[in-house]
């Protein structure tokens, strides 16, 4: 199956955007109270809504709003229509709950299908889907989208990773989906067993569900032998698929299916919409959702997106997510996100590429304890290591930090799901 038979051209996606816009829009309105009510009180009724241009006239939807609504009050169709459920865990509060009607699902198998046929996936080939099954959108959304593509899909999920090893060898997938993290995992571990990863089948890993950089693309290449590209998405616009990096324009940002989820970066404090290329939070409106038709929605996501005029598909790109907002901490008055930590961290020869960031404050100043793991055969006592990291830290982030070596094996590992790097407790 080749999901891009069909050539959509910019206009014609334009065409669609505006047209979808309005329909959910109305259905949002006559459907979801909560919804009516925030749009009569922004004074906005769906025939204000005329074409793709209006859509800077909607509120925001943020996570708040869905967690107001718990479990199902966001839902624009009967219970008796709903063919799936997923819920979002989140590190505090309720879970944020997602239904999916049947079309729903059959728009998630196809955003998830173009994903993987651009990052190198094709009908007949064995993918490895070591995404978390279960409530986590993750395993099922990529489970779909792989089967409706031709592939046959072994449905692995996270943990065991001795199982995943042997699977990796003996079932000859073509093709892994998992978190970066665990993929440099699965990496270091066959290293440590002596597999040379040359004589695996493996030649694509389509990574995403929390943030990565270029040198851990690099590692993850190297280690596994594979065509590494960055897969995003959210439960609350679908799952995985909003957007993918085409395997044959690596490091030039990810195609957003813009026919079905509409993109906007925006200023983080007013709101406004940024001009492309400008860095903000990304938000997303859904323009065929039937369950869950979601306006505006808030990611917190920081990147920025613009159009490729060397790309072979028309849909416009967004940059590798930076951070989330709330990920983001402030040291000393300075914007710190882990992925500026592991971009040095990926670089230095003595130590594994597992680490945590612990932010403190002493005598009322924010301090940084940047935690990492030295490979087999290092010193944790190695002064001229923990000078040299400190300097590098100090020299890409703009203030000082303390390093602490710890022993090999003594971090928690990767399970598959997605890594907490920030200790922050300051707020405690
Ligand atoms: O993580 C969906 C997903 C599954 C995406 C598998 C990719 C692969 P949630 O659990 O709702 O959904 O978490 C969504 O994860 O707002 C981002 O902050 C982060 N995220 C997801 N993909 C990426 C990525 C899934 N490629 C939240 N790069 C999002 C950076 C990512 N962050």
């Amino acid at each position: 199956m080749n999901p891009f038979k069909e050539k959509l051209s910019l206009d014609a996606i334009r065409a669609l955007q505006s047209n979808r816009l309005k329909k959910t829009i109305t259905h949002a309105y006559n459907n979801i109270p909560y919804q009516k009510n925030k749009l009569d009180k922004a004074g906005i009724h769906p025939d204000d809504i005329q074409s793709i241009e209006d859509i800077h006239k909607l509120p925001f939807t943020t996570k708040e709003d869905l967690r107001k609504n718990y479990p199902y009050g966001m839902f624009a169709v009967p219970m008796n229509k709903i063919a799936r459920i997923h819920a979002s865990s989140g590190t505090t509060g309720q879970p944020t709950v997602v239904g999916y009607t049947k079309n729903d699902l059959d728009v998630f198998d196809e955003v998830v299908a173009r994903s993987l046929y651009v990052a190198g996936a094709r009908e007949g080939m064995i993918m490895h889907n070591a995404y978390g099954y279960g409530l986590f959108t993750g395993g099922l959304g990529i489970h779909g989208g792989a089967t409706k593509l031709g592939m046959a899909v072994i449905p692995v999920s996270v943990g065991m990773t001795d199982r995943q090893l042997t699977i990796l060898q003996e079932f000859k997938p073509d093709v892994i989906c998992c978190t970066p993290s665990y993929a440099q995992f699965l990496g270091q571990e066959f290293y440590k067993k002596g597999i040379d990863t040359k004589e695996l089948q493996l030649k694509y890993a389509v990574l995403g569900a929390e943030p990565w950089t270029e040198s851990i693309r690099a590692q993850v290449e190297a280690d596994l032998s594979v065509k590494a590209t960055n897969i995003y998405g959210l439960s609350e616009i679908i799952g995985p698929g909003v957007s993918q990096e085409s395997v044959l324009e690596q490091g030039t940002g990810s195609y957003i299916w813009e026919d079905y989820f509409f993109p906007e970066v925006v200023d983080k404090n007013t709101g406004e919409p940024l001009p492309y290329g400008e860095e903000g939070v990304l938000v997303f409106t859904t323009l065929t959702k039937e369950a869950l038709p979601i306006m505006r929605y808030w990611t917190n996501d920081i990147c920025s997106i613009q159009y490729d005029e060397n790309s072979a598909l028309p849909y416009i790109k967004m940059s590798k997510i930076k951070g989330r907002a709330d990920d983001m901490v402030i040291v000393r008055g300075v914007n710190l996100f882990p992925t500026q930590i592991e971009e040095v961290l990926a670089d230095v020869d003595k130590i594994v590429p597992n680490y945590q960031m612990h932010v403190d404050r002493k005598n009322s100043l924010d301090s940084i304890c940047v935690k990492c793991e030295v490979k087999q055969g290092v010193s944790v006592e190695d002064k001229l290591l923990i000078k040299q990291l400190q300097s590098q830290i100090r020299a890409k982030i703009g203030i000082a930090c303390d390093v602490e070596l710890t022993e090999p094996f003594s971090m928690p590992e990767s399970q598959g799901g997605k890594t907490q790097r920030i200790f922050d407790v300051r707020k405690i």
